[in-house]
């Protein structure tokens, strides 16, 4: 069966290879592109989906959302993501014109024309979603299924104990969090298991076509920005504190957003456990964390963790899906 899928997105360099595995996958049908601030602002992260949008061939309505989130003040992640939020890439010319819409109407209409159809893959900052929450409260129901990229339950990138998605806007994860539906948090410890390795640039590298050229300059600015930074915890190198492993060199960048639509692609790939989750909203260290009971405490689970993910079906999911994009 092909999953129905509404991207929320803020790309953000692995957003864009996010999209195109999720153009390039027979197993999903993207119904709509979204936007919201997050890795950069929202004119540029629109701007930039547009443009990935055209280099996919998905011709599907792209519609801007949030320009900030609903309480704190804004953070971006430009150190990461570059000044564009595409790091020194190029990518081709928006093709489509923009949806006159609303993201969050255009989020609550698909949703609410194609009840039990259309799963949700927030993978940005969680502003747009919690808006359609509260717009219209019937998308809990109606949702066939929230698959996002946010949080973990170990520890963060962008403070000790957030990770970035959350941390930009963790009222609204709140919101998403205890909306009643049961969320798939794709967290940070799940793309430590799937990085940009050097054997996943040379099988790209092997691949004809005109998005893969794209990929990989993609890719190379990716692990770039992440040996400059030096931060473990957006990399494998860190899962060994014990050992310090974490203190060996910072080189390959995790696929974070990738792994989230992996995930809709075939839930198969993974190992999942049932947790309660809750967002942190008042702590001052802890602000955007995601606090993770998988011992649930006789109380019912609000959400499916994805603890494991099969690295090397993963992998050739993704080059075979850059193989089949157009040419
Ligand atoms: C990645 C992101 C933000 C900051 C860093 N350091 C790395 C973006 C990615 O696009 C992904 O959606 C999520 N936020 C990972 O934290
Ligand atoms: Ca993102």
């Amino acid at each position: 069966m092909t999953a129905r899928i509404i991207i929320d997105c803020d790309p953000g360099v692995d957003d864009a290879l996010a999209i195109l595995l999720a153009a390039g996958a027979p197993e999903v049908d993207v119904a709509a592109i979204t936007t919201v601030a997050g890795n950069q602002t929202l004119a540029k992260v629109t701007e930039n989906a547009r443009r990935i949008a055209a280099a996919a061939g998905l011709d599907v309505p792209i519609a801007a959302g949030c320009d900030r989130p609903l309480v704190r003040e804004q953070v971006l992640a430009g150190e990461i993501h570059g000044e564009t939020g595409l790091g020194d890439v190029r990518w081709p010319e928006p093709v489509r014109a923009l949806d006159s819409r609303h993201a969050v109407d255009l989020i609550i209409d698909e949703v609410m024309a194609h009840p039990g159809e259309i799963t949700l893959v927030p993978i940005g900052p969680l502003t747009n979603i919690a808006m359609a929450v509260r717009t219209e409260p019937a998308i809990v129901q109606a949702a066939a299924g929230v698959v996002l990229m946010g949080g973990s339950y170990t520890r963060g990138n962008t403070t000790p104990a957030a990770e970035f998605n959350i941390f930009a806007d963790p009222e609204a994860a709140a919101a998403v969090f205890s909306a009643g539906w049961t969320v798939t948090m794709g967290g940070l410890d799940l793309p430590r298991q799937v990085t940009v390795t050097a054997d996943l640039i040379a099988r790209v590298r092997q691949l004809d076509v005109p998005a893969a050229r794209l990929v990989l300059d993609t890719m190379a600015f990716y692990n770039s920005a992440i040996r400059q930074l030096g931060r473990g915890a957006d990399t494998s190198g860190t899962i060994d504190i014990d050992t310090g492993a974490g203190a060996g060199p910072v080189t390959a960048g995790s696929l974070h957003d990738p792994a989230a639509v992996a995930y809709v692609i075939d839930p198969g790939m993974f190992v999942t456990r049932d947790a309660i989750v809750e967002v942190e909203t008042a702590g001052e260290g802890t602000y955007g964390m995601t606090v993770t009971d998988f011992d649930l405490r006789g109380r019912p689970a609000n959400a499916v963790v994805p603890t494991r993910i099969d690295a090397g079906a993963f992998y050739d999911r993704l080059v075979t899906a850059i193989a089949a994009l157009p040419g």
